[in-house]
C-alpha cells in the first residue's frame, strides 16, 4: 500500500475537505501492517474502494422563516458503506457543516459501527442551517422541508438517520413526522425517536454513558477506576451531559464544561441540579455556557479559553472536531492527567493524538470510545423490529457490555511488545477487518 500516492490522488479528488483527509490518513497509516500481512486487501483493492463514499446526496432546501422571508439552506446525506449492513449515522445541522465535514464523519462511522459487534453501515447527514435563535415553528419547518427531499433516499432497512450536533430529539420527531406523512408508513426509519413511539429508553444518554464506561475499561488495565478522579469535559450539548452523568455516577467529580464562547470552571463538582441545569441551558436555544456561572455563582467563567488547562486526572472532549490541538495536549500531559477518553468525533488534532500516544496515556479515539450512542440505535433498531421496548436497565447493561468488548476489541488489535495498548491503531483495525473481509465476500458490485 502506498500510502503518500492514496492520499495524493485522494487530496486531487477532494479539494478543500482537509478533516476526511485528515480521518482517512489516520485509518490508513494504522492498518498498514494488516494490508501488507493479509494480500487479500490489496487483490481485491479494498482501500481505493473504502475511502470513496457509495454516494454524496447534495440537495437545496428551502423553508419560510417567522417573518415571511424565504431561506434557502443545503442539505446533504453522504452514504459510505454498506457492506455490513444499512447505512446508518447521525445528521448535524450547524453553519460549519460542508460535504468534507460529513465525508470525515461518514468515513469514522463506517469503522465505529463495524466495532459496535451491530449489523450497521457508515453515513452521516445534515445542513449548514444553524438552530441558534431559531423559533420552534422554524425548526419544524426546516426539518420537514429537509424531509421532503431526504425521504426519497431513506428507510428502516436502507439509511436510519439520527441525531448529532444540532439535532436531538425535537428534530428527530419533526422529520419522522413529515417522513411518515410522505411515505404513509410508521416504522424505525429514524433512531433517538421519542419515548412513546418507537425511541428506546436511554438513547439521550448513551453516548455519554458510554464514553465514561469506555474510559473505565481503559482505567480498569491500569489499576485505576473513575472512583475520586478530577475530570474535565468540554461542550455543554447532548455528549457532555450523558458523560458527566455517569463520571458522577461512577465517584468522580466534573469540573468543566465549555462553549464557543470559552469554558466554566466549577471547583464543587458539576452534579445534582447542576446537571439538571445543562438542560435548561441548552434549551434556552443560545450559544453560550457563561450563564451557568450566574446560576451557580461559585464557578468561574474564562471568556475565549478551553478546559484542557486545567489540571485533572480523566479529560473528556465531548463538543467538535478539531478542539484540542497539540498545546492543549502537552499541557494537558503536564498537569499528569492519565486518560483522555473522545466523547465527540475527532475532537484531538493528529498533533495532540501523537502527543498523547508518545507520554503513553490511557487515549480513547471516539470511534471506540463514543461507540455507546450508535450501539444504543441499533438496539432501538432492535426493539423496533421485534415491536417490544426494553427497561432502562435491560437497554444500559447492554451498552455496558458492547463498550466492554469495543475496548477488548481494541486492546486485542492495538496492543504492542511492551503491553502498551494503541487503541487508535486498535479499533481501526478490527473496525477494518470485519467490513473490509464482506466486501471481499459480496464481490465487486
Ligand atoms: P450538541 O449539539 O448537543 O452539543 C454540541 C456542543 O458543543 C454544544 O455544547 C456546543 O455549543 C458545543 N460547541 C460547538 N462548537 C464548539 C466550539 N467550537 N468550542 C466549544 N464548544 C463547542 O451535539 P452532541 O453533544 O450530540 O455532539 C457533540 C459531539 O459528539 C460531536 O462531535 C458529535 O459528532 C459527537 N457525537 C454525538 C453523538 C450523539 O449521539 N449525539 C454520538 C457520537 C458522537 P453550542 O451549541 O453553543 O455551539
Ligand atoms: O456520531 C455518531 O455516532 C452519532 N451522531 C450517532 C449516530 C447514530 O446513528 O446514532
Amino acid at each position: 500500500m502506498n500510502l503518500e500516492k492514496i492520499m495524493a490522488d485522494l487530496e486531487k479528488k477532494n479539494p478543500g475537505q482537509p478533516e476526511f483527509l485528515q480521518a482517512v490518513k489516520e485509518v490508513l497509516e494504522t492498518i498498514e501492517d494488516v494490508v501488507k500481512e493479509n494480500p487479500k486487501y490489496e487483490a481485491a483493492n479494498i482501500i481505493e474502494r473504502i475511502i470513496e463514499p457509495d454516494r454524496v446526496i447534495k440537495f437545496k432546501v428551502q423553508w419560510m422563516d417567522d417573518k415571511g422571508n424565504v431561506q434557502v439552506n443545503r442539505g446533504y446525506r453522504v452514504q459510505f458503506n454498506n457492506a455490513i449492513g444499512p447505512y446508518k449515522g447521525g445528521c448535524r445541522f450547524h453553519p460549519s457543516v460542508t460535504e468534507g465535514g460529513l465525508k470525515f464523519l461518514g468515513f469514522e462511522q463506517i469503522f465505529k459501527n463495524s466495532l459496535t459487534t451491530l449489523p450497521m453501515g457508515g453515513a452521516k447527514g445534515g445542513s449548514d442551517f444553524d438552530p441558534k435563535g431559531k423559533s420552534n415553528a422554524e425548526i419544524m419547518r426546516f426539518c420537514q422541508a429537509f424531509m421532503a427531499e431526504l425521504y426519497k433516499y431513506v428507510g428502516p432497512d436502507r439509511d436510519i438517520p439520527a441525531g448529532d450536533i444540532g439535532v436531538g430529539g425535537r428534530e428527530i420527531g419533526y422529520m419522522f413526522g413529515m417522513y411518515k406523512k410522505l411515505v404513509g408508513e410508521h416504522h424505525g426509519v429514524f433512531t433517538g425517536k421519542g419515548r412513546g413511539w418507537g425511541g428506546s429508553l436511554i438513547r439521550p444518554e448513551a453516548t455519554g454513558f458510554g464514553n465514561v464506561y469506555f474510559a473505565e475499561e481503559m482505567l480498569k488495565t491500569r489499576g485505576e477506576s473513575m472512583k475520586g478522579k478530577i475530570v474535565s469535559v468540554s461542550g455543554f450539548g447532548n455528549v457532555s451531559w450523558g458523560s458527566i452523568i455517569k463520571a458522577t455516577q461512577l465517584g468522580a467529580r466534573v469540573v468543566t464544561i465549555s462553549g464557543p464562547d470559552g469554558y466554566v470552571y466549577d471547583p464543587d463538582g458539576i452534579s445534582g441540579e447542576k446537571i439538571d441545569y445543562l438542560l435548561e441551558l441548552r434549551a434556552s436555544n443560545q450559544d453560550i455556557v457563561k450563564p451557568y456561572t450566574y446560576e451557580f455563582p461559585n464557578a468561574q467563567f474564562f471568556e475565549g479559553k478551553r478546559p484542557w488547562e486545567v489540571k485533572v486526572d480523566v479529560a473528556l472532549p465531548c463538543a467538535i472536531q478539531n478542539e484540542l490541538n497539540a498545546e492543549d495536549a502537552q499541557t494537558l500531559v503536564n498537569n499528569g492527567v492519565m486518560c483522555v477518553s473522545e466523547g465527540a468525533n475527532m475532537p484531538c488534532t493528529p498533533e495532540a493524538m501523537e502527543i498523547f500516544l508518545k507520554a503513553k496515556i490511557l487515549y480513547g479515539p471516539g470511534k471506540a470510545s463514543n461507540a455507546g450512542g450508535v450501539a444504543t440505535s441499533g438496539l432501538e433498531q432492535t426493539q423496533n423490529a421485534m415491536k417490544l421496548n426494553w427497561t432502562a436497565e435491560e437497554v444500559e447493561e447492554k451498552l455496558h457490555q458492547i463498550m466492554i468488548n469495543i475496548h477488548e476489541a481494541c486492546v486485542k488489535h492495538g496492543k504492542d511488545e511492551t503491553g502498551f495498548v494503541n487503541y487508535v491503531k486498535g479499533s481501526n483495525v478490527a473496525g477494518f477487518i470485519k467490513v473490509a473481509d464482506a466486501m471481499i465476500d459480496q464481490g465487486v458490485i
